[in-house]
């Protein structure tokens, strides 16, 4: 769908088992070298990548349905940010904006203000990494606020720091024996609709976690309440219809800031810009990255100009917060999803996906829910009959499409949840084809209907 002026065909070929032996010999070394922490869903070791392929140094070209957990969303290397980096890494590559400052990030920051929600005077900051985009966020609500409490939710990711580590909810493998985490954290249940029993509205949903939070931490007390509109390492968990405009309210009644961690949903990812858009929600501030720069690190908070203003000056920052390079490649990005209306190609996706999905659904009795919007789509797997969670499945379906040459990633407090992420200029027929391979999977290591 895109005009990809790349010589790598867009096709699923593989010419070796998965992973092949130049992967496996690099992986021996990998062993000796990189520490055991720093985990891999797949061991093929990259040669090249563009569009929705991968190719590995044992020649195998597989399908990406991960985006490298949702970054390269206008596709790897792709050509206008190859040729915005190459000309700015031409020019300088840093001198560090806190010494010297370029157009670059001002010109990133403008952008910022123009796309993410609301039409209030905003400002920016810009980072590497989106755990410190969000430990920046709270660093700012803290000080605009004169407050401390910072409210999260069940199945939340924020990051690996050790701020972001407490606001985090799951221990394995992100808290375990890292403690101890940073006080003043509060965590209250999420709108899940498929795990809420009995079902609830997103505003009942929103009372059962607003009534926690007046009871035990103190409306008073509160300097932000911190959410993904919808999660996406917790299992791509979307709210139900009121949830996030509910808190969003609460939160203005009650002087809180309302933080939207968008570093997984932004960028067109949803199938908005951001995905708070499809409520017409307005964050305080918003973390974004990821997306927002094809590749390259970078990391932003944006929000209301009096908020981030409350920080003196020097409070915000660090060496390569807004790199020229980063910038060079979130400005090439966001023109390419202008341009070629990535918000539409990521709607599209969702399209293509959820239908299949859900008819696969029909005939897999192992499929609990089929859920995401545009191009963030989920399966959650669970045991016939139950909402039990079967993360073995997941595991084993997600194997069987490596093996096939697909790549498809895992997620969910439980494990149990199957993630798509596509590059939004994935190729229809090569989406066509993963989904193929996924049904595959399915049919042959799935229970079938009883
Ligand atoms: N907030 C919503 O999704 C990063 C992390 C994968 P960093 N998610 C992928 C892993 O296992 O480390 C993420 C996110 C949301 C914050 C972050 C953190 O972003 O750029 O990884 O620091």
């Amino acid at each position: 769908m895109t005009d990809l002026d790349t010589a790598l065909p867009q096709r699923r070929h593989l010419v070796t088992e998965i992973p092949g032996p130049r992967s496996r010999e690099l992986h021996s070394r990998r062993t000796a070298a990189v520490a055991s922490g720093v985990g891999s869903t797949l061991p093929v070791y990259v040669e090249r990548a563009g569009g929705g392929v991968i190719v590995d140094v044992d020649g195998n070209s597989l399908i990406d349905l991960g985006s490298g957990i949702a970054v390269v969303n206008v596709g790897n290397s792709n050509p206008l940010v190859v040729d915005r980096v190459s000309e700015q890494v031409d020019r300088f590559t840093h001198t560090c904006f806190m010494v010297t400052p370029y157009e670059g990030y001002v010109a990133v920051c403008e952008e910022l203000a123009r796309l993410t929600p609301g039409d209030h005077a905003k400002k920016s900051a810009l980072f590497n990494s989106g755990a410190e985009a969000v430990e920046n966020a709270v660093k700012i609500a803290r000080q605009a606020t004169g407050r401390q409490a910072v409210v999260v939710f069940d199945h939340a990711y924020h990051g690996r720091t050790n701020l972001t580590m407490a606001l985090t909810a799951k221990n394995m493998p992100y808290k375990h024996g890292f403690g101890p985490f940073a006080p003043e954290i509060y965590r209250v249940p999420m709108s899940y609709p498929y795990r809420d029993q009995p079902e609830l509205t997103g505003a009942q949903a929103a009372a059962r976690a607003l009534a926690l939070i007046e009871s035990q931490v103190g409306a008073g007390n509160v300097a932000a309440v911190l959410i993904e509109p919808i999660q996406g390492e917790g299992g791509f968990v979307v709210p139900a219809e009121g949830f996030l405009p509910a808190i969003s309210q609460w939160c203005r009644e009650a002087g809180a800031v309302f933080i939207a961690d968008e570093i997984q949903t932004g960028f067109c990812r949803t199938g908005d810009w951001f995905a708070c858009d499809a409520e017409g929600v307005v964050p305080d501030l918003v973390t974004t990255a990821k997306g927002i720069a094809g590749g390259l690190p970078l990391a932003a908070v944006t929000g209301r100009a009096e908020l981030m203003d409350a920080v003196h000056t020097g409070g915000l920052g660090g060496t390569y917060g807004g790199n020229p390079v980063a910038c060079a490649a979130a400005l090439a990005s966001i023109e390419t999803m202008r341009e070629q209306d990535l918000v539409g190609a990521a709607r599209a996706i969702g399209d293509t996906m959820l239908p299949r999905l859900r008819a696969l659904q029909e005939r897999t009795p192992s499929i609990g829910e089929v859920r995401g919007r545009g191009a963030m789509i989920a399966v959650e797997l669970v045991r016939p009959g139950t909402t039990e969670p079967d993360a073995e499945l997941a595991g084993r379906i997600a194997r069987a499409c490596h093996a096939e040459g697909v790549v498809v990633l895992t997620a969910g407090t439980f494990g149990n949840v199957l993630r798509f992420l596509p590059p939004l200029v994935i190729d229809q027929e090569l989406l066509t084809e993963a989904l193929d391979v996924v049904e595959a999977a399915f049919a042959t290591h799935a229970d079938s209907p009883v």
